[in-house]
């Protein structure tokens, strides 16, 4: 079997090769363009590879991509369309969506920020406790990353809802879905924290329809894709108070270019793209288990639907 790794992102490809050898010993595991003889390679572990990777590795029986987004993997060019796409499902991605979704959610609705403002004046001034049933969470996207931050914000007991295109259900969480849902989803919600998956149905959906649904005061996260933000839209809301704040953790552009008014935009709070990262360890498990699986002939979770197109 011969598998071919190609990360535009990996500073470091080689601990990820080391990784996928031990957890696949017998594999011939290669970094695209290391000179090696290349057209064998039967599965192709990715994450933004070259355009030429489908001209130059014909025999590919499968696509594993080292997120869980596969919006930029639909739009490579010359991705033959019989080809397997397999998202990865939790690389250890889900709980960090969580700690910084609380990180955000708690620092907005116990008012840290204005204590750190009060330290600095050398101020000691209880604030009014928390009121919890203000702050309603709504989580955009139902699927692992969804459950597990709606689950996280519903266990420190904020009201706290999902919707989905289908309406999926999680434990802890009220569910929504379809377009109905979407406008009760919004009503309710105060602090609207964006996980979907970038399709032609959802690219734009944080926009200014959607803010002047959401109850006053909001706070907006979005850890999903840049994509999914109408940029302009999201600075109008705050400028009118619509919106109190956001936390971006991803662009339309990535890095963020350094002329962008989201750097230096107090309300706003920009990570680089890092509130989920895939985990070596977990990434290399999941794959090599599929790759097993399929070798197997077995039916494999994950892979995308190009017609949903997640
Ligand atoms: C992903 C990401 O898609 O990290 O997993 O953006």
């Amino acid at each position: 079997m011969d598998i071919v790794f190609a990360s535009a992102q990996e500073a470091e490809p080689q601990a990820w090769i080391e990784a996928l050898r031990d957890a696949l010993p017998g594999a011939r595991i290669r970094l695209w363009g290391d000179g090696q003889p290349e057209g064998h390679a039967d599965f192709a572990v990715v994450w933004a590879p070259p355009a030429d990777l489908f001209v130059r590795e014909p025999r590919l029986r499968a696509l594993f991509n080292l997120g869980a987004g596969v919006d930029a993997l639909l739009c490579l060019p010359g991705l033959p369309d019989d080809l397997p796409l397999v998202r990865l499902e939790d690389g250890g991605m889900a709980v960090q969506m969580a700690e910084y979704t609380l990180y955000h959610l708690l620092h907005e609705s116990r008012d840290f920020g204005r204590y750190e403002r009060q330290q600095a004046e050398v101020l000691w001034r209880p604030l009014d406790d928390i009121d919890r049933a203000a702050w309603t969470v709504g989580v955009l996207g139902a699927g692992a990353m969804g459950a597990r931050v709606a689950q996280a914000c519903a266990a420190l007991e904020y009201p706290t809802a999902v919707w989905s295109r289908s309406g999926r259900a999680v434990p802890g969480a009220e569910s929504y879905g379809g377009e109905a849902g979407l406008v009760a989803f919004l009503a309710r919600t105060r602090v609207l924290v964006n996980v979907l998956p970038l399709t032609d149905a959802t690219r734009g959906i944080l926009c200014r329809r959607t803010f002047e649904q959401l109850r006053p005061d909001a706070l907006v996260i979005n850890i999903a894709r840049g994509g999914h933000l109408v940029e302009s839209d999201l600075l109008a809301a705050l400028d009118s108070g619509r919106l109190r704040a956001a936390a971006l953790d991803v662009f339309e552009r990535e890095p963020l270019p350094p002329a962008h008014p989201f750097w230096s935009d107090a309300r706003i709070r920009v990570t680089p793209h890092v509130a989920g990262a895939s985990l070596m360890d977990r990434t290399v498990r999941q794959i090599a288990d599929k790759i097993q699986a399929l070798n197997r002939g077995e039916v494999i979770s994950g892979v995308v639907d190009r017609n949903r197109q997640y």
